[in-house]
């Protein structure tokens, strides 16, 4: 089995990456079964590096048939290629808030100092028959700049955040070196068809990129397939059949529990939705004192300035909301700010009647997923979600809203509370043939799989696809939910419809 190499900005230990949540537990998951490398910063500072053309890799013990191997970053690259370039211009860009994308001078060389140390260090790694999976925005350059060093491997790239319109996009000063830097990959994944068209109109406008016949997208002098491969949960790891739960502390009988578990990022859109609980406290106070809303919300990248007011302005909503309405023995909102182990989340989200979803903009958004996955067969929850969160191209028997329009949110959760058990139900049947018919072990399968076709692809002259490559890309046509058609080696496996 050929070895994968995945490259990620932040690389764990991968017992702790299976309890951390989100991508780190697929990664630790495809390394269980597949013999892997994971390569990507340690989450260390030191001072300098003692060669500063030096990559400054250090090779982990080998965990079964998988090795970490990490480099620590200066508090200048930290600064720069972190805090500034990946995470004030691509990550507020990308979810499509110009307004807060800051284009300093020296964010960028930065960037692509650290992404060509990681070059560096990953290619004298790289041995011939490995597959190589780059992760997010932080390494577009990656992948081009490991094709300069000579390495010739099927090389993917998987965007786990949204690709805003191309207008957007444009406005990025460096825009067309990373338009350059996304061609040089054999695939590009992402996370819904609208960020393959967004992406597809980006090229063409930035880099007069040209749809081919095949379907891939021709630009420079590369071809590259652009597919949407949706992100997965281990539903089975949140599945508790009717087991009952431990009681939640402060639970009362009668009161119903909502719940939003998200990190304190702008994208989230936690103000709108206090103000759209509020909102229904005050249209329909009939439901005063008979629900909560549980509101997660660990702190991230605190240095960064956009997020500087996020907690005042949360902190300072929570405090109107719970002063307005709640009583001596009754406090509408819980505000809680900080992380809940992995093991409670899913007795939370079990326990919840309603799951409260609504980010102003995200890539997928897992949590709804965990949360549908984590519910009583026979008496389960609804959850409410943004239609601007990924999750809603799949999950369309949640309740789909508009996180900005307050009266439709709000309306949302008394629908949610109205809702016949039989409705919740058939919902939930729905849902959950969706999240287990395209799990995490999905999701990375058919990227790999695709991922070598399109390389195959790339030297199509001299290498045809292989009888198990053609074998595991019937089987992918066949799975549910994974969306596109594939046009590759001249054949076309088409995939199964989301089964709506
Ligand atoms: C990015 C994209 C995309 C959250 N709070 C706690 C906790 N978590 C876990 C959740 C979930 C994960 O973290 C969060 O995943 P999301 O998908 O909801 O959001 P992002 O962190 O923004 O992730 C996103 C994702 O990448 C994957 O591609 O879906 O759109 O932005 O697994 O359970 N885990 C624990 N305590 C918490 O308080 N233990």
């Amino acid at each position: 089995m050929r070895r994968i190499v995945v490259v990620s900005n932040r690389v764990m230990d991968l017992k702790k990456a299976a309890q951390a949540g989100g991508v780190a537990v697929a990664i630790a998951d495809l390394f269980r079964v597949r013999p892997g490398l994971w390569f990507g910063w340690n989450g260390k500072l030191v001072d300098t590096h003692d060669d500063p053309k030096a990559p400054d890799v250090r090779i982990g013990k080998a965990v079964g048939a998988s090795t970490l191997a990490t480099l620590p970053l200066t508090p200048d690259e930290h600064r720069d290629y972190y805090l500034g370039y990946s995470n004030s211009v691509l990550w507020p860009v990308f979810h499509n808030r110009l307004d807060l994308a800051r284009f300093e001078a020296g964010f960028y060389a930065r960037y692509m100092e650290v992404n060509e140390r990681f070059a560096r260090g990953l290619a004298a790694l790289v041995q011939p028959d490995d597959i190589i999976w780059i992760h997010d925005y932080h390494l577009i350059p990656l992948g081009g700049m490991l094709r300069r060093a000579g390495i010739t491997n099927p090389i993917g790239f998987f965007l786990h955040i949204p690709v805003p319109p191309s207008q957007a996009f444009l406005a990025v000063p460096e825009h067309r070196e990373l338009a350059q830097a996304l061609t040089a990959y054999d695939l590009v994944g992402l996370q819904t068809q609208a960020d393959v068209a967004n992406l597809i109109q980006f090229l063409e406008d930035s880099v007069s990129g040209r749809i081919l016949q095949d379907g891939r997208i021709a630009a420079f002098d590369h071809r590259l397939a652009i597919e949407s491969f949706p992100v997965g949960i281990d539903a089975d790891a949140f599945v508790c059949g009717a087991k009952a739960i431990p009681p939640l502390a402060q639970s009362t009988d009668g009161v119903q529990r909502i719940i939003g578990v998200d990190r304190l990022d702008y994208s989230k859109g936690l103000p709108e939705k206090f103000r759209a609980f509020g909102h229904f406290l005050e249209k329909y106070p009939a439901y005063r004192r008979k629900i909560v809303l549980s509101q997660i919300a660990p702190p991230t990248r605190e240095s960064v300035e956009a997020y500087h007011d996020i907690r005042q302005t949360l902190e300072a909503l929570s405090g109107k909301i719970n002063g307005m309405f709640g009583e001596l023995d009754w406090v509408p909102i819980h505000y809680i700010y900080r992380s809940a182990p992995r093991d409670r989340l899913r007795d939370i989200y079990r326990a919840s009647r309603i799951g409260f979803f609504t980010p102003l903009r995200d890539g997928m958004n897992l949590v709804a997923k965990e949360y549908v996955a984590s519910q009583n067969p026979a008496d389960p929850g609804v959850p409410i979600l943004s239609r601007f969160a990924g999750a809603a191209e799949q999950l369309v028997d949640a309740l789909i809203v508009n996180p900005y329009n307050l009266e439709e949110t709000a309306d949302a959760i008394k629908t949610a509370l109205d809702m016949e058990k039989s409705e919740r139900i058939e919902r939930y049947s729905r849902l959950m043939s969706v999240i287990r018919g395209y799990d995490s072990a999905a999701w990375s399968a058919s990227f790999l799989v695709t991922l070598e076709a399109a390389a195959k692809e790339r030297s199509r002259a001299v290498a045809p696809l292989t009888p198990s490559m053609r074998a595991s890309m019937a089987k992918l046509a066949r799975t549910p939910h994974a969306p596109i058609a594939l046009k590759l080696g001249g054949q076309v496996f088409k995939r199964a419809s989301n089964g709506k």
